[in-house]
This record gives structure tokens, sequence and C-alpha cells, in this order.
């Protein structure tokens, strides 16, 4: 009997390796509150990553809420459907309508040409989201943000190290937030990040982070605990001595699948976008309908095998009980979010996935 296949499983560094951390931590005494470690991984990611500053938190979805908070960003934000609904919850925390705009069916990113048309005057912003680490069409968004004055926030949660012509694709927009959630590529247990193009921005997200307190009586803000501990910022700087390694295990598993899946009739490897450096975060495939089971059957059919898929994204957040009430929501609104939402499956990759584990589940497709 083989062992359940998941869709992910997190990379973890060799235990004995984390114990320096532990001892260093358990001598000092300093558990959180932007101790060291923190401090040493907010520089080694903006190394890594190649951007200017990077405020680390708790999670991304608490990032996101903060990220709008620090914007002021008010009234209606443009955003996607297809996403973890962690997107759109960030929004309603902040007392914002979310606006939702179908995706482009090649990318299933927020599709640049319906983003104006959506536009109203209560729109203060846009937050597309970088799905399995595509980069958005940022050049096409920004347009249209400097036409009509907008925030652009991208939720990067699956982009981490995704490169495209520019550089760092964490760099466009006002802002941008990782996930570092034990499913992501690169993982703090639970974690995230924002990062913000300029000094003043990170501070103002440093104590929004932080209660809002500036120092030891004042507070100026609002704020949230957002902070992330010292020990999940060392877990951070020792998984990021094996990143490189991690990243080049999916990138083998994301070509072998290419390879093995190329010629199964009514399966389409979803393209990757072009960009020059990818992560292989995610590894989707549309379930067509010349495929001779529906996409829920190899779901099940897979799952009974003791091979765990994920439907990301379905169902759509826009059809979700707080949201499907909002005229953007209407299903008429949005046809390509809702035909990839039917057809997508994602398969297992993670950097301890066996070969043969990718080989027994391509025949299993394949011999449908
Ligand atoms: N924006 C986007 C676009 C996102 O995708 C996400 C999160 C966010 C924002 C918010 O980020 P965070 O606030 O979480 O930092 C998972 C993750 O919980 C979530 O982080 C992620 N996106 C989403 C796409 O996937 P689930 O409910 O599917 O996870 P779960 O627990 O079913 O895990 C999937 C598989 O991973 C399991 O079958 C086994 C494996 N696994 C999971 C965990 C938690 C492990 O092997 N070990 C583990 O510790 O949401």
């Amino acid at each position: 009997m083989n062992k359940p296949v998941y869709v992910t499983q997190p990379y973890l560094p060799p235990l004995d390796e984390f114990y320096p951390y532990l001892e260093k931590i358990w001598d000092s005494k300093v558990l959180t509150n932007c101790g060291p470690f923190h401090h040493q991984l907010e520089q080694a990611l903006c190394d890594h990553l190649g951007v200017k500053h990077l405020a680390l938190f708790t999670n991304a979805t608490i990032a996101l809420v903060t990220a709008l908070q620090a914007l002021r960003i008010t009234g209606e934000v443009i955003t996607t459907p297809y996403s973890f609904v962690a997107t759109a919850h960030s929004l309603l925390w902040n007392g914002i309508k979310p606006v939702f705009v179908d995706v482009d069916p090649n990318t299933l990113n927020l599709d640049p040409a319906k983003i104006e048309s959506a536009i109203t005057p209560q729109t203060t912003a846009i937050m597309p989201v970088h799905v399995y680490g595509h980069p958005c069409d940022v050049d096409a968004i920004q347009k249209i943000a400097d036409n009509y004055n907008l925030k652009v926030i991208y939720d990067a949660a699956h982009a981490f190290g995704v490169k495209d012509a520019h550089g760092s694709v964490l760099n466009h927009g006002d802002l941008s937030v990782l996930s570092f959630h034990a499913t992501k590529v690169f993982n703090t247990f639970e974690g995230g990040a924002v990062i913000c193009p300029d000094e003043k921005t990170k501070i103002r997200i440093d104590h929004l982070k932080n209660f809002g307190h500036v120092g030891e009586v004042n507070v100026v803000a609002p704020g949230i605990n957002g902070k992330m501990s010292e020990f999940n910022a060392a877990l951070g700087l020792l998984q990021l001595k094996y990143i490189d390694q991690a990243i080049s295990c999916r990138k083998q598993i994301d070509a072998a699948y290419r390879e093995r899946l190329k010629g199964v009739k009514g399966i389409d490897c979803l393209k990757d976008a072009g960009e020059k450096v990818a992560n292989y975060s995610y590894f989707p495939i549309l379930v067509q309908a010349d495929y001779p089971l529906s996409r829920d059957d190899l779901y099940q059919k897979l799952k009974d095998s003791g091979i765990h898929p994920r439907r990301y994204f379905y169902p759509l957040i826009s059809d979700f009980p707080m949201y499907r009430g909002l005229p953007s929501a209407n299903r008429e609104n949005l046809p390509n979010a809702n035909a990839a939402a039917q057809k997508i499956l994602c398969l297992p990759i993670y950097p301890d996935l066996q070969m043969e584990a990718v080989e027994r589940i391509c025949h299993f497709i394949a011999s449908q």
C-alpha cells in the first residue's frame, strides 16, 4: 500500500540544523516583538528576493489586511474571484467592497482588458493575484492604475522568488504580499510579508503590525498584532539556505508532468506565463470535456487511490455566501473564472515527491 500523496508537503531542512537557532532563542529569551532573527530574516529576504523593503508578518492574510490599511484604501477594490478566499476577506475586514472582474482564460490572472469597465467613482485600488506564481500583466494593470489614480496591491502569496523581465515580480504595484504558510514554496510554518518600495511605508507597516505602537507610550493607529515570532523567523533563515535546491526539485517535477501528460487527450497543462524565473509552486491541469472522466470524477478516483489533488480554486470566491449577493459576483460577469473553476485540478508537487509517484499519477490519468 503506497503512502498517501498530498497536493503539497512542506520542505523541512535537517532538524539538527535547527537546534543552534533554538539555543540562541533559549539563551536570549527573546521570543517575539521583532527580535534579532526577525531583523536578520527581513534583510536576508530582501537580498534573496531583490526587493528594497520587506516587513515580516504572522501570515499573509493579516499582511493583506494591513497592506490595505497602510495605503488607507476605502470604497471599492477591483479583484479576482479566482483565488483563495483570503484575498477578498482582507477587503471585507477593512469594510471595503470587492468588485470581481473576470480572469484571462490562458493565465487565470485578472484580465486587464476587463478592469476599466468595472471602475466607479468609489474605486480606490486594484488587488490582482499572481495565481500559481504566474505573473499578472503588470504593465497593463499599472497603466490603468496610473490613468485612474488607483493603488495596486498584489496578492503575491504564490510568487516567492518569481522574476519577470523587470526583475522580482514583487516590485510591481504599490505593495505586494507573500505567504510563507506550510503549503508554500518557502515556509516559516505560518508567515507572510509585505514588500514595500520605500522606507516610509515600511515604517508605517511596522507600526500597524505592532498595535500602532510608536515607542512605549505612543499609539498612532488602530494597528493589529501581525508580528512574526523569533521561532518562525529562525525557521525562515534555515529554509532560505535550501530554497534553491527545493525549487530545482520542483522544476524537475514540473518538467516530468509536462512530458508525461503531453499526449493525454482532454488534459491541458496550464502554460507557464513566460516568466524568466518561475517557482513551480503548483501544477495545475485543466480537465477538458473530451477527457473520459469529469474533473470531479478524476479528482475522486485519484483520492480513492491515495493521491490527493486539490481543486484550487473551486468554488470561486464570488460563489461563497458572503460574496454571492454582490452584482459583480454574477456568474455571467465571470465566464472565464467559472469555466476554469469547473476544470481545474492541482496535482501534487513538492520537493520530496518521488518521480515514481509522478509516473504513477500520470499513468493513472492517462489510463482512464
Ligand atoms: N492569498 C492567496 C492567493 C493564497 O493562496 C493564500 C493562502 C492566502 C492569500 C493567505 O495566506 P496565509 O494567510 O495562509 O499565509 C491552503 C493554505 O492554508 C493556504 O495558505 C493557501 N493559500 C491555500 C491555497 O491552501 P488548504 O485549506 O487547502 O490547506 P490544507 O490544510 O488542506 O493543506 C493542503 C495539503 O497540504 C494537505 O492535504 C496536506 C499538506 N499539508 C498541509 C499542512 C497545513 C502538510 O503536509 N503539512 C501541513 O502543515 O489551504
